[in-house]
């Protein structure tokens, strides 16, 4: 009797102590410490941006144990996504995924994710953003105080304004646009023939609704959830690029992580990015029907229209391949002919 006892009180601390000891060895929660951080977004809370930006908070906490929180200030409310990028340099903000074509004002080779007409597919721009060539442009971030942890999706870009339908690259023509604060944009739709103004996003709704300016570009997603049909009567489709946001982390905070809260980061980012490329996917044909809901008049460009744009399209580009760097532009177009070639 008093042995089977003993057997089983040996057994049951036997069994707490390698429990103990699975906890303790396991290495994703050994080293972790707490951590409260701050997510700032620029769109509203059902645009996959913001989406995209609770699901990482979601894993990390998860990843973590509960011990890293991660706060999201969405649609804007911590300011432009310029003066985000400047708050994750300067420590007191953590994390920030603004449309890639802001950080050319840093680093000169984001100017190639703005050419116009690059990919025919989805796939194509995530091979090529996930590869090589776009490993290179992330390794370019930390010397300006920023960690590259991915490629979300903002979309194909698409053009509303107040005047008329857009069937033809002529229609461009005397149209005031906002554009993104991007050299490649501001020449694209002045080589079209638009007055093109730079902007920070979130001047774009008032401008639209005082008339300051006619027209904007942007993804489906962002037209609808910014509410953009409000202020605007036609949407015409022009796909004319493909825009990723980057998915930054401030480098100040990444500084003072250790091994396992690094990977933490990277786990929940990898996770991250394929749910938001997918939800924003998935919106898509949605937003088409919401927008058209609204009243918005909506017309696509023929195959012809479109490829004597891109045609024209193309004199904007040649400058910024020179100053990107020939070798980065060459990457570029190489990366996008092997991702062509393993379909
Ligand atoms: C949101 C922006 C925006 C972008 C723009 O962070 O500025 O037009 O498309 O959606 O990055």
């Amino acid at each position: 009797m008093a042995m089977t006892r003993f057997i089983k009180t040996t057994l049951a601390a036997l069994v707490s102590s390698t429990v103990l000891l699975a906890v303790f060895a396991s290495p994703a929660l050994a080293q972790i410490r707490e951590h409260n951080l701050k997510f700032g977004t620029n769109l509203a809370e059902v645009h996959p941006q913001t989406v995209g930006a609770r699901k990482f908070a979601e894993l990390v906490e998860k990843k973590s144990g509960g011990k890293i929180t991660t706060r999201v200030f969405g649609t804007g409310s911590l300011g432009t996504d310029q003066q985000m990028v400047s708050a994750l340099q300067g420590g007191t903000l953590d994390f920030v995924a603004p449309g890639a074509s802001i950080m050319v004002g840093q680093v000169k080779e984001f100017s190639i994710v703005d050419f116009p007409f690059l990919f025919n597919s989805n796939e194509e721009a995530d091979k090529v953003f996930d590869g090589s060539f776009g490993k290179m442009l992330l390794d370019k971030l930390p010397e300006k105080g920023l960690i590259g942890l991915g490629w979300w999706e903002n979309g194909y870009r698409h053009t509303s304004n107040s005047k008329r339908p857009i069937t033809k690259w002529e229609d461009f023509q005397g149209l005031k646009i906002r554009t993104m604060q991007s050299p490649v944009m501001l020449d694209l739709f002045n080589g079209l023939g638009a007055n093109a103004t730079p902007m920070a996003f979130n001047e774009v709704f008032t401008a639209l609704e005082t008339k300051t300016v006619d027209a904007q570009e942007n993804p489906l997603a962002v037209i609808a959830s910014s509410k953009f049909h409000e202020v605007q009567k036609y949407l015409s489709l022009t796909r004319h690029s493909y825009n990723p946001f980057v998915f930054l982390m401030s480098k100040k905070t990444w500084d003072k992580m250790n091994a396992d809260e690094r990977t933490v980061m990277t786990e929940a980012a990898n996770e991250t990015k394929a749910f938001q490329r997918r939800i924003s996917r998935e919106q898509e044909a949605g937003n088409l029907e919401v927008l058209k809901k609204a009243g918005m008049q909506i017309n696509d460009l023929t195959p012809q229209e479109r490829a004597r744009m891109s045609e024209k399209a193309k004199l904007a580009t040649a400058k910024y391949a020179t100053a990107a760097g020939d070798n980065v532009a060459k990457e570029l177009y190489a990366a996008i002919d092997k991702a062509r070639a393993q379909k």
